[in-house]
């Protein structure tokens, strides 16, 4: 009888014990509003918080006063109710300047001066906050600036915050088909339920349109660049047109892909000729048509030419006639045409050349309302490229940034790899077009040659998975891109402080060891997977896993074994003079930055030289010995992520926890695969031995050759 009392204490002890720490699954991304634990740091938030009002009647304004609620009561723990109208006790008061002479009593004209339509001001006083713009998206700007402070445990003593976008086109690409497939999804289908729209309007598209309000992203192209004309129908129209209303208070505005040959396929005609009269007028009409249903439109990304997409050149016209009768057709309702530089064709005889070789020719070819967009690197989204040369060679020509925040060949869904790195690695850079300081960010956002339109797109990495992105720190790439694209001179560090805060713990004992985690964790996917320069040498078709041998495919340049080139002399993709001379693309700054072997940065060398097994690298090591250590250096950064991960199980719910354990798992046994495969391949040329202080193989090269995965996602 005892022991049964006993028992049944203890059943209801353990049934009662997990629900004390509430499981996480992700989906509140960094939008989580959970209590503020330090006490005198709430005592002061309550003070600038009291009696909240925010002035104004839009939908946006009822946005953030829902949001502010949900923020206030679950940070504080007392629940908040928002006002409409000034009272004496009101402390934090929002709303444009026009909305009451108690703001713009207190905010200055050169101040004002100081901010677009989509900037804010943030001032706070003992006792007082005040929270202003322009417009009413800028006021939610504020708002969502303001909850971040707090939820990363800011000061909001004597704020003086003038807060303004340095890249106007903040945009995500959505690689989503109609069928809810996602080409390099990893996170589940669509987000998209095109078969439901307009009629249901999954909870999902406000929490959607609420996350990038939140980071600052301003534009969404909904669908795939390998682009279906079926979008442009009308009934696909009322269902992206259900979207954009959706989106339209958040300050989101809506994209879709437009496919070149949509006159033939949806039209009837019988060609889709760019300077062809009845196309143009398809066209002019097709776009009316959306404007009469969604008025703010933003315009259409096209991918053409490229990868079996049709476009102008199936007509003997080139890429500006394309894009410039598409920008025609969209320039009285302001709308703007991104056309895609990802051009490769079996013609040149480096892929790396192709971009430039076809679009250099065009510069200044293009109409006002057109940005090019471009890749960060000359390839394809590797763990480490070169700056694609386009950033420094069209001058006349507005550029457009495209990331890849989809991990594609950066372990996919499995692999924890911050990307702010990679993306201010990249802005950084220096194009040298017009002498020293000629950043890529320069380019970017107009500065350096001097264009008002600009924009940054990243390639979504969002799916119907519970968690949006999959692996939970996916989310964090996404939360970079709008971060960056508001102000690229954040630095990496401080984006993933501010993502860690929010989504899982102020904690600095979480905190620190998890943001060392994600700043080292791209250098060692580079190092696990393609150190040195190596590129594209990933599995083919579904890009996961290594595959250096890889020559089978019919088109040289999607074979492995023309990325690297490895022979008994040596590995690496000789592009100086004596190769394909793609470095000629570069200022001559940047080509002496490469060119010579001896001085190229270890992290470009396979890029640009094919260079001996026993050359001597800036560490005294050999090439072989620095692969060697570089492969195994991968794999031991991610046993010391596991380790440390480990050691922070008590500050986070389980669930989230065991998840990411699992997952680090993954990402060790692929990196060792990795390294295994890769070093006993290149082994077979360089016919060296693997240095005695590392680990040995524990397989053959067959094994791993033998390895099929079939069904990879995204694919
Ligand atoms: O990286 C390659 C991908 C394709 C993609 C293409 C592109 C959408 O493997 O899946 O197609 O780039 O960027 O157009």
């Amino acid at each position: 009888m005892v022991i049964l009392i006993m028992r049944k204490k203890l059943l209801i002890i353990l049934l009662i014990l997990p629900a004390l720490v509430k499981a996480e699954n992700g989906y509140d991304l960094w939008l989580r509003y959970k209590k503020i634990s330090n006490n005198s740091l709430l005592d002061q938030y309550k003070k600038q918080i009291t009696s909240p009002v925010v002035l104004g009647s839009s939908q946006t304004i009822t946005i953030i006063k829902t949001e502010l609620t949900q923020a206030f009561s679950g940070l504080t723990g007392i629940s908040y109710k928002i006002s409409s109208a000034l009272e004496k006790s009101s402390a934090f008061i929002a709303g444009t300047v026009s909305t009451s002479t108690v703001i713009s009593s207190i905010i200055t004209k050169e101040e004002l001066g100081r901010i677009d339509n989509e900037g804010f001001i943030i001032k706070t006083r003992p006792g007082k906050t005040i929270i202003t713009a322009k417009t009413d998206i800028g006021v939610m700007y504020g708002i969502f600036h303001f909850l971040r402070l707090m939820q990363t445990q800011q000061s909001l003593v004597d704020l003086n915050i003038i807060s303004t976008p340095k890249i106007k086109v903040r945009i995500l690409n959505h690689w989503d088909n109609l069928n809810r497939t996602v080409e390099r999804g990893y996170a589940g289908f669509s987000i998209w339920d095109w078969h439901k729209l307009p009629d249901l309007i999954d909870k999902r598209y406000v929490d959607y349109a609420r996350a990038n309000a939140s980071i600052g992203i301003n534009s969404t192209v909904l669908t795939n660049v390998n682009a279906n004309a079926v979008v442009l129908t009308e009934p696909y129209l009322e269902k992206v047109k259900a979207l954009a209303d959706l989106f339209r208070p958040y300050g989101i505005k809506v994209y879709l892909t437009a496919r070149f040959s949509a006159p033939i396929e949806i039209g009837k005609l019988k060609t889709a000729d760019p300077v062809n009269d009845t196309v143009q007028l398809w066209w002019k009409q097709k776009v009316k048509e959306v404007y009469e249903m969604i008025p703010d439109f933003g315009g259409f990304l096209v991918k053409a030419n490229s990868e079996g997409q049709p476009g102008p050149q199936d007509y003997k016209r080139t890429h500006a006639d394309g894009a410039n009768m598409l920008a025609d057709a969209v320039a009285p309702f302001n709308g703007i045409i991104m056309w895609r530089a990802f051009v490769y064709s079996s013609a040149s005889n480096d892929r790396f050349k192709q971009a430039y070789e076809e679009f250099k020719p065009l510069d200044g070819k293009f109409r006002k309302n057109v940005l090019v967009q471009v890749k960060n690197g000359p390839i394809d989204f590797q763990p480490r490229e070169p700056f694609s040369p386009l950033f420094g060679a069209m001058a006349q020509t507005p550029l457009m940034m495209e990331f890849q925040l989809t991990q594609e060949y950066l372990g996919q869904g499995t692999h924890l790899v911050f990307e702010a790195p990679l993306f201010k690695e990249v802005l950084h850079a220096d194009t040298y077009s017009k002498g020293k300081g000629s950043t890529v960010t320069k380019v970017i956002d107009g500065s350096l040659n001097d264009f008002s339109l600009n924009g940054i797109a990243g390639v979504s990495n969002i799916g119907n998975d519970i968690n949006w992105c999959g692996h939970p720190f996916a989310q964090a790439n996404w939360y970079a891109l709008g971060r960056l694209c508001w102000d690229y001179n954040l630095s990496s560090e401080q984006i993933a402080d501010e993502w860690i805060k929010q989504t899982f713990t102020n904690d600095p004992l979480f905190v620190q060891p998890v943001k060392k985690i994600m700043l080292q964790s791209r250098e060692a996917l580079v190092n696990y997977m393609t150190p040195l320069g190596l590129t594209h040498i990933m599995y083919n078709g579904h890009h996961y896993g290594p595959m250096p041998w890889g020559n089978t495919l019919n088109r040289p340049d999607w074979n492995p074994v023309y990325y690297h080139k490895a022979d008994a002399a040596g590995v690496g993709f000789d592009r100086t003079a004596k190769g394909t001379n793609a470095l000629a693309q570069y200022a001559i700054e940047v080509q002496n930055e490469f060119n010579d072997i001896n001085k190229c940065p270890d992290e470009y060398l396979l890029w640009f030289h094919h260079a001996a097994w026993d050359h001597k690298m800036h560490s005294g090591r050999t090439l072989w010995d620095e692969l060697c250590y570089r492969y195994n250096s991968g794999v031991d950064s991610v046993r010391a992520f596991i380790k440390q991960w480990y050691s922070l199980k008590k500050y986070i719910d389980e669930d989230r926890f065991k998840q990411i354990d699992q997952l680090l798992n993954i990402q060790l046994k692929d990196a060792i695969w990795w390294r295994n495969a890769c070093l006993l391949y290149f082994q077979t040329f360089s016919n060296m031995p693997i240095p005695p202080q590392y680990e040995k193989p524990g397989r053959t090269l067959e094994y791993y050759q033998n390895i099929r995965i079939l069904y990879a996602p995204g694919n």
